[in-house]
């Protein structure tokens, strides 16, 4: 829905045109629903400025209207924090029209992208210069760099590479008050004071608006290998761990834990999808990579194979024997989140801990679920290697996922309690939003909150930027 306001749809029709205010509800519906459809809010227009001049004129006039604004990059965020809320008060301000790649530094390793461009695009680019830009998350194709910034995205290859706030070098900000902070340096070195960018990077659009950004770029890899592991429990998912650390240094990029019942999730949504080693509890999908042509990462894994079969930690594994196979096995991984949005509303938990506390908290949750919820089903899957796991409980087979979320103050009791008892996050890679705004007040801790709050109110005096988020 969307609440019509002429004076102010005039105003921003006269910064960006026409054809790029949207206030009808068709235009307006994909903008103001999050991608699980979990959140729905209304908005009284769907802004879409071209260039980084029209984001300060629109922020401007927003600041002197006292009008919020909902930034949004390309909506495949999982915590809500690109809707707006139902109160209809707030514009949306959409940069999926700054999308270009402003340039490619071969020699200093950057890119300079506007805030829009998608990660796919970002890593077509770098993959022209020959390069690398090593972010990769499973919404690749829409979810854009001002996204991935804005939530410190993190993905399948953060093991090796570091998460989106290890992968900038500066941004170009748009300030509440309508001014622009060009901080786009590309310097790998740079101690000048505050490392501003980093109070942007996982601000969720609560602090400022990115309209681009410089980032890393690494060393194109030549040889890669996939494979996938199968192990009796997430114990020896540990252990192999460690092994392959051993055998492939910073040569391992990902190492991704999936249940069985998260992959049984992902086959039934996507028929198609090969079962290449049925029957067993646990896997793991890893990833390796070298920059030298025909490196012999086959032979190293494979040696690791063998003594992890020795050692009784490994069950079974199989080596992908084609980009096509390994295409193969990613899917498997990659479609587990639209499996779970097809099958209906989860209770959604994205934690990090220590990888070594892992096993005995997931076998002390899943007894006090089991108690609790009885019959509510696991998908368990996630980022092994970076010790963090999507630990999503869906309602029991049969019943309704809908009536199932009454539930989520429970679970979330549950999960959340025993991640802080254990030193873990209750947000590891998808931010706080407004799914995890009450959890956050829970678990941080007063003097992290009130830091939070003085920063929010320095910056966004008003408390026009995406208001109701996170804090
Ligand atoms: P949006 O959803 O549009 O926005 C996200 C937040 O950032 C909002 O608070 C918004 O206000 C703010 N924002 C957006 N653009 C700007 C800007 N330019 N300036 C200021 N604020 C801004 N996430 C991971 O970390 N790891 C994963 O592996 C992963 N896999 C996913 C797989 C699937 C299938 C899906 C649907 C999502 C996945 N995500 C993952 C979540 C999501 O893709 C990421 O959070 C992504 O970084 C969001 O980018 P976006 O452009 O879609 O942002
Ligand atoms: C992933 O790792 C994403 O695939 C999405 O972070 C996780 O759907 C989820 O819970
Ligand atoms: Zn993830």
């Amino acid at each position: 829905m969307v609440v019509e306001d002429a004076t102010l749809t005039d105003a921003l029709t006269r910064i960006v045109g026409h054809d790029n205010v949207l206030t009808s509800a068709a235009d307006a519906a994909p903008y103001v629903v999050d991608w699980r459809g979990r959140y729905r809010g209304s908005a009284r227009a769907i802004v879409r400025p071209a260039t980084t001049g029209e984001v300060a004129a629109i922020v401007a006039h927003c600041n002197e209207a006292r009008v919020p604004i909902v930034p949004q990059g390309g909506n495949t965020g999982m915590c809500g924090g690109a809707t707006p809320h139902p109160s209809g008060r707030e514009i949306v301000l959409s940069l999926s029209r700054m999308r270009s790649i402003r340039a490619v530094d071969r020699q200093n390793a950057t890119v300079t992208v506007e805030a829009g461009a998608t990660l796919a695009a970002v890593q077509d680019a770098a993959a022209a210069a020959g390069l690398l830009f090593p972010l990769s998350l499973a919404s690749e194709g829409s979810c854009t760099i001002g996204g991935n910034l804005s939530t410190n995205a993190g993905g399948t290859a953060v093991l090796r590479y570091g998460n989106a706030r290890d992968l900038v070098l500066g941004v170009e900000v748009v300030l509440a008050d309508g001014r622009i902070w060009d901080g786009l340096r590309g310097l790998r070195k740079d101690n000048t004071g505050y490392d501003l960018k980093h109070l942007f990077v996982g601000s969720e659009g609560t602090l400022g608006i990115v309209t681009a950004a410089v980032l890393k770029l690494f060393a194109a890899a030549r040889t890669r290998l996939t494979a996938l592991a199968a192990v009796s429990d997430v114990a020896r998912a540990v252990v192999l761990l460690q092994m392959m650390k051993q055998a492939l240094g910073d040569r391992l990029v990902g190492f991704e834990l999936m249940s069985d019942e998260a992959l049984a999730l992902s086959r039934k949504h996507h028929p198609d999808l090969p079962n290449p080693m049925p029957n067993h509890a646990w896997y793991v999908l890893i990833q390796a990579t070298d920059t030298a042509f025909n490196a012999p990462l086959a032979t190293n894994i494979e040696e690791t194979f063998a003594a992890a079969l020795d050692n009784a930690t490994l069950a079974d594994a199989t080596i992908a024997q084609s980009e096509e196979q390994a295409e193969r096995l990613w899917a498997l991984r990659e479609n587990i989140s639209e499996a779970q949005r097809r099958e209906g509303p989860n209770i959604k938990h994205d934690i990090s801990l220590p990888v070594s506390s892992i096993p005995a908290f997931l076998a002390d949750c899943a007894a006090a679920l089991a108690r609790a919820l009885p019959g509510a089903r696991l998908v368990t899957f996630g980022h092994l290697g970076d010790g963090n796991l999507h630990y999503n409980v869906a309602a029991p087979v049969g019943t309704s996922g809908q009536a199932f979320m009454e539930n989520a103050p429970l679970a979330n009791r549950i999960v959340h309690d025993r991640v802080a008892a254990a030193g873990g996050s209750i947000s590891a890679e998808h931010g706080i939003g407004q799914l995890k705004r009450e959890e956050l007040k829970r678990y941080k801790s007063d003097i992290e909150i009130d830091l939070m709050r003085r920063l929010k109110s320095a910056l966004d005096p008003l408390g026009l930027l995406n208001p109701g988020k996170v804090l």
